[in-house]
């Protein structure tokens, strides 16, 4: 079986059709490959100094792993927040929240030698399973060719539709995520998957960044990750999709701080733009006329 794959300019609802018939859709090419050369860049340093000593049976033997990429890489925020994942995220996961959050942001380099990661589904740290109801989606950046010899993603197609309590999943039908550098995989958070073994020279890297239901946890502590003065510089849409804002509205509300949406977001910078310390920011300016969300 193969993952079906779009050209970049695929409208967003062709991408969520085959995302929720097969569990996993392919669009090519959507990013530049300059981007996604500086997106590894600002990744490298993380993986050459990645603690041997964090390595598990499932991250694998000869997979170097990099979290809390906003810390430290801004430019990964244009992948993460490129208007196409988006769009997609938008569809699965918005009928059931109000507003979603990254769930995780994950560098992931395969070395030369890896063999095949245990398949499994990223939705597991949550214990309710209703069928039709994602929690997450995932989206793997290519920042190589990825190919069926240097460890391109593994996907079950179909196997979204296995339910955990009482359906045998038959995992022996995997498609590889062959895609070159700039493409985008896209997962739902109930679909098996594995990184691919790396029989090839060469290291085989990626970016995956989930996307979560906002009334769920998010896999990674964002606030710790990339606490305020970290997330400060980034847009609103990035900061709202790490957490920094509130959930629902009246006695629905998620996520308030001092009882309302998380004021740092707004009293700091409507002060910094009186005070012409951020010029010129449409963003920046949108956040001083603002009032503060409630409920
Ligand atoms: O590296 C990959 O292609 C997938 C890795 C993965 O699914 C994971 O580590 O959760």
């Amino acid at each position: 079986m193969l993952l079906q794959s779009f050209e970049a300019n695929a409208s967003s609802s062709a991408v969520v059709e085959v995302l929720r018939r097969d569990g996993g859709v392919i669009v090519r090419e959507l990013a530049p490959v300059g981007l996604i050369d500086a997106c590894a860049a600002a990744l490298r340093a993380s993986f050459a100094a990645f603690d041997e000593s964090q390595r598990t049976d499932f991250s694998g033997s000869k997979t170097r792993r990099c979290g809390g990429v906003l810390r430290y890489a801004p430019s990964c925020a244009e992948l993460i927040a490129h208007p196409r994942i988006l769009e997609v995220a938008d569809a699965i996961l918005l009928p059931s929240c109000a507003e979603y959050q990254i769930g995780s942001t994950t560098g992931i380099q395969i070395l030369p030698g890896e063999s095949d990661q245990q398949l499994h589904r990223d939705d597991t740290p949550y214990p309710l399973q209703v069928a039709g109801l994602e929690l997450q989606i995932g989206v793997m950046w290519a920042f190589d060719d990825f190919t069926t010899e240097n460890g391109a993603t593994r996907v079950v197609l179909g196997s979204h539709r296995f339910l955990r309590a009482w359906h045998r999943p038959d995992l022996t039908g995997w498609a590889s995520a062959v895609m070159p550098k700039g493409s985008a995989l896209f997962y739902l958070g109930s679909t098996w998957h594995s990184g691919g073994a790396n029989r090839s020279n060469s290291p085989r890297t990626g970016l995956i960044n989930t996307y979560c239901l906002g009334w769920l946890r998010s896999e990674e502590n964002h606030y710790l990750e990339v606490p305020p003065q970290a997330a400060r510089p980034y847009t609103e849409r990035v900061r709202r999709l790490l957490g920094y804002t509130t959930h629902g509205a009246g006695h629905d509300q998620l996520g308030y701080y001092g009882g309302d949406d998380p004021v740092w977001v707004r009293q700091e910078e409507a002060e910094a733009v009186a005070r012409g310390q951020v010029p010129g920011s449409a963003d920046m300016r949108h956040l001083a006329g603002a009032a503060p969300a409630r409920g």
